[in-house]
């Protein structure tokens, strides 16, 4: 989540900053270590524990959400919650099964749960009893079967640990409801739980890809580089994720589901929620589709970073049917385009409203996510000359330079398969611009990000809706009447007419403000209602729940082919409540 701006962020549960939920590494320099990260692109992440079992449900109530929560929303105390280990018994857990779909799935590397905030721990710890081979009647090691299966099948293992959050412990961070906060030793928890099974992850599993802290809190930087040290100590090349806290890792976890806008340089990853929860509940069906799946590797691959998508085995230890499913289909499609995906570069284009662009030495993979129905493909900013195109799974396609654009043209109908690939091959590394264009066949989101903007700010807004699933935009607030423009401009390779859409959140305060938008010499103007939007919800007593809706302002000429600006501004004070995430125009059909 890292540096939240403005109202919209949620103070986390008790009382603490929404830092308590992230942290960042503060490092984008040259990759020393583990650049086996860059290679890999697509990771299994996996939250496994006693919440399995409890899948969402506690004494007949569901808790919606991120179900690994579950004893800390439904305060459940220590020596019951320890109950559930008394009966879990996850009987169908196959180490190779789940080792062989993350393969199947194109994935190249999985990161567990060894100790979620919950504080029991999957492996065999001489730490604490409170461990699956003690406490539970499996007794069998999880943890030794996967660094097993993961050595057979040659993907690397990784150990998610919380070393703040413990709510099992009286001197851990956040169980409030079996303990005060008052006499609280921080230190003595760290000396005699984290640290020691810390060591004991990485003593006793082989090699180590890397240990995935979370939820820093108060860790103190001395603290957190203590942790560091003690990693790279016992395995030097092990990687520590940026949510140690206190700018302190080897690599940036951003927040799930948050993709950045733009290339973002180092290393870096961004987890995700295979439905909205990490940890297998009984009652979410939202899985991401397999197409939505891909689209979201693709995406954050074309930045740069490495996609690590979560599922939630239930308290028989099986990856949920449909949630395998999904990931095997994906698979196939990954399969078939590894090398756009694992170890492939970040594009060099700005935004490409029709999809997104990977690269490997001179060649150029689009992944076109709207196949226009024109036929043709406007590749926008492309300089270089003597390109050639083949269509994966078809054959070679013409190119033709119109306006300056690179155009190919496609099949009428779309190839039948998750995301339609062209590789463009280049007599050298591709001569390309960051200029953003509005392109006629296809939708054109102007987003909040990219726009110069005046006297108005650049929000960046997280929330959750149910309870920890986090959701993250970007948004042009701060408006004053009077001063305040946001402007986009762009390039168009021929005029066409569009449809406008304004993408906002607004409370009441801002109901009914006007706005005036200016394109092409043409002005306009119009009203955004109030979406609802609630600066409290009554469910948890905090956090803001923004509504984000779409206002149609009506039919745009465009010119072209050439720049254009299009600029934005409120006609009303009340406009200072309005927070604008992009402007859309669709062509007019
Ligand atoms: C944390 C955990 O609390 C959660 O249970 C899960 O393990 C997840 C992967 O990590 O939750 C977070 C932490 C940070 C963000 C979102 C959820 N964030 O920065 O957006």
């Amino acid at each position: 989540m890292g540096k939240v701006t403005e109202a919209g962020v949620t103070v986390a549960m008790d009382g603490t900053s929404p830092e308590m939920w992230g942290g960042r590494s503060g490092k984008a320099g040259p990759v020393t270590r583990g650049a086996w990260l860059q290679d890999s692109r697509f990771a299994m992440f996996i939250h496994w524990g006693l919440y399995a079992e409890l899948a969402g449900e506690w004494r007949g109530k569901r808790y919606h959400g991120i179900a690994e929560w579950i004893m800390n929303r439904a305060q459940i105390p220590v020596a019951e919650y320890e109950q559930v280990a008394a009966r879990f018994n996850p009987t169908g857990f196959d180490a190779l099964a789940w080792v062989r779909l993350a393969k199947a799935a194109g994935m190249r590397h999985i990161m567990i749960t060894a100790k979620h905030h919950d504080g029991f721990a999957l492996f065999k710890s001489a730490v604490s009893s409170y461990n699956i081979v003690e406490a539970t009647p499996f007794r069998r090691d999880p943890l030794r079967e996967l660094a097993d299966a993961c050595q057979a099948e040659g993907l690397r293992l990784g150990f998610y640990y919380s070393q703040t959050a413990d709510w099992h412990e009286p001197d851990g961070v956040g169980n409030s409801w079996d303990w005060p906060a008052e006499g609280r030793d921080f230190k003595r928890y760290l000396r005699t739980k984290a640290m020691p099974q810390i060591a004991e992850l990485l003593t006793n599993y082989g090699p180590v890809a890397g240990i995935w802290f979370d939820t820093p809190g108060p860790i103190t930087p001395a603290e957190s580089k203590e942790l560091v040290e003690l990693v790279h100590r016992l395995q030097p090349d092990c990687l520590v994720n940026s949510r140690i806290g206190n700018d302190l890792g080897d690599y940036d976890t951003l927040g799930d589901q948050e993709i950045p806008r733009l290339p973002r340089p180092g290393l870096w990853e961004t987890p995700d929620t295979h439905n909205d929860t990490w940890a297998y509940a009984r009652h979410d069906h939202n899985w991401k589709g397999p197409r939505e799946v891909a689209e979201r590797l693709v995406r954050v691959v074309s930045r740069g970073g490495t996609y690590m998508l979560n599922v939630g085995p239930d308290g028989s230890g099986r990856i949920p049917e449909l949630s395998a499913r999904i990931l095997r289909e994906v698979g196939q499609w990954v399969d078939a385009h590894t090398e756009a995906i694992h170890g492939a570069g970040p594009t060099p284009f700005g935004p490409l409203p029709w999809g997104e662009c990977t690269t490997r030495g001179n060649r150029l993979f689009l992944h076109v996510f709207q196949w226009p129905d024109s036929g043709r493909l406007v590749v926008p900013g492309l300089r270089s000359k003597g390109v050639s195109a083949r269509l994966a799974g078809g054959g070679e396609l013409a190119v033709q330079e119109v306006a300056g654009a690179v155009v190919l043209s496609l099949p009428l109908a779309r190839p039948r398969t998750l995301i339609p690939v062209i590789t463009l091959e280049l007599a050298g590394p591709a001569d390309a611009s960051r200029t953003a264009y509005v392109l006629n066949g296809c939708r054109n989101p102007l987003e909040a990000g990219v726009a110069n903007r005046q006297h108005c700010d650049l929000q960046a807004v997280s929330w959750m809706e149910k309870f920890g699933d986090w959701k993250h935009a970007e948004c042009l607030g701060g408006w004053r009447l009077g001063e305040s423009v946001a402007a986009w401009d762009f390039q168009t390779v021929e005029p066409g007419a569009f449809v406008l859409d304004v993408e906002y959140t607004c409370p009441e305060a801002g109901d009914y403000s006007e706005w005036r938008l200016e394109v092409g010499g043409t002005a306009v103007v119009f009203p955004l209602l109030d979406t609802g939007e609630r600066a409290r919800r009554a469910v948890f007593g905090w956090g803001e729940l923004p509504r984000f809706r779409s206002y149609r302002v009506g039919i745009l000429d465009l010119p072209g082919p050439g720049p254009c600006r299009l600029s934005l501004q409120p006609l009303d004070a009340a406009g200072a409540a309005v927070r604008i995430t992009a402007l859309v125009l669709t062509p007019v059909v």
